[in-house]
């Protein structure tokens, strides 16, 4: 019998797995990748009694994968905050699926977990762009306000480094990386006795500040776009400058379009204030995908940038301004 711990390589699907290994340390087989690489579960061909172990890896995106391993025997436990469509009931299938927009994946493992690794989750819900959450979840912590500041930057370094094309795009592989933070129970003590989190941190500075430097695409609408260069460094950034974006203008959508190619990959944040429907936006597109909040297009065609950016400013039309700058 064997196992397999599949997880998405961002800062959620890593410490959901920490949490879970923690509580019940097992050696699995581990599959993962960069951020956008989401279906994870057609790299695996477990057998009759193997167990997979999923974690914040969309199940409408690995379905038809998920659905043939439990008629063929294969044990599967998943836990998940993306859309998921229609869950399958199987006598071999245990699922921990909430798509709240409050929620992310390692907020699902810590419920369940009775917060027995809180500050893992904590951590998480920072890199998922979630402070909110991030802050009731730390509540009964008792950390000081500055080793709050130190899990939020860590959450998001972990959540940068999952940003690019592929793994070459990255300074640490996603599997290394939860290798190197699986001795430590304590956030607090990963950040103080490696080199990871001050490596992570210089080199995340350095991109956002190009990323700082592009124009941005602001017309009357609802919605800020910005339009990046296909360079790895642009790649590994989108996320995080997506969130930034979003925290600076949190009345508007935010679209950010890093050219591949004829086209470009696609970030998209709804408006903080009202974060709901841009997976739906995202659907409309054929390679989109994503939660109310947050979602993404994989490849948005050049002739298809204007319909994105006209039902972005349908969904979200302009209204007072709240925006912090
Ligand atoms: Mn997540």
């Amino acid at each position: 019998m064997r196992f397999y711990d599949i997880f998405n390589g961002d800062a959620d699907g890593i410490c959901a797995l920490h949490q879970l290994r923690l509580a019940e340390p097992r050696d699995a087989e581990l599959i993962t990748g960069v951020k956008r690489d989401n279906e994870l579960l057609a790299r695996v061909e477990p057998r009759p009694g193997d167990e997979i172990t999923v974690l914040d890896v969309s199940l409408d995106t690995n379905r038809s994968h998920l659905i043939r391993m439990l008629e063929a025997g294969v044990r599967c436990r998943y836990f998940d905050h993306h859309f998921a469509g229609a869950v399958p009931i199987h006598p071999l299938f245990e699922a921990h699926i909430d798509d709240d927009s409050s929620l992310c994946t390692s907020l699902i493992v810590d419920r369940y977990l009775l917060g027995k690794h809180r500050a893992w989750a904590v951590v998480a819900a920072f890199g998922d762009n979630l402070p909110e959450s991030a802050l009731a979840a730390a509540a009964d912590l008792h950390v000081s306000a500055r080793d709050l500041e130190v899990l939020r930057e860590l959450g998001e370094c972990l959540n940068y480094n999952a940003y690019g094309e592929s793994v070459e795009d990255l300074h640490l592989h996603p599997a290394e990386l939860y290798q190197r933070l699986r001795p430590y129970s304590d956030p607090l003590d990963f950040v103080r006795q490696t080199l990871e989190f001050e490596m992570l941190r210089r080199v995340y500075r350095e991109d956002m500040e190009r990323a700082r430097a592009l124009p941005l695409w602001e017309e009357k609408s609802g919605c800020v776009a910005a339009f990046m260069p296909e360079v790895a460094w642009s790649r590994r950034v989108s996320g995080a400058f997506a969130n930034e974006l979003s925290q600076h203008h949190p009345g508007r959508a935010v679209a950010l379009l890093v050219r591949s190619g004829k086209g470009y990959r696609v970030s998209l944040r709804a408006p903080r204030d009202a974060a709901r429907g841009i997976d739906a936006v995202a659907r409309e597109f054929e390679s989109g995908s994503g939660r109310k909040g947050s979602a993404g297009i994989q490849f948005l065609p050049e002739q298809d940038v204007e319909r994105l950016l006209e039902l972005l400013g349908r969904t979200y039309p302009a209204k007072t301004r709240a925006d912090k700058g």
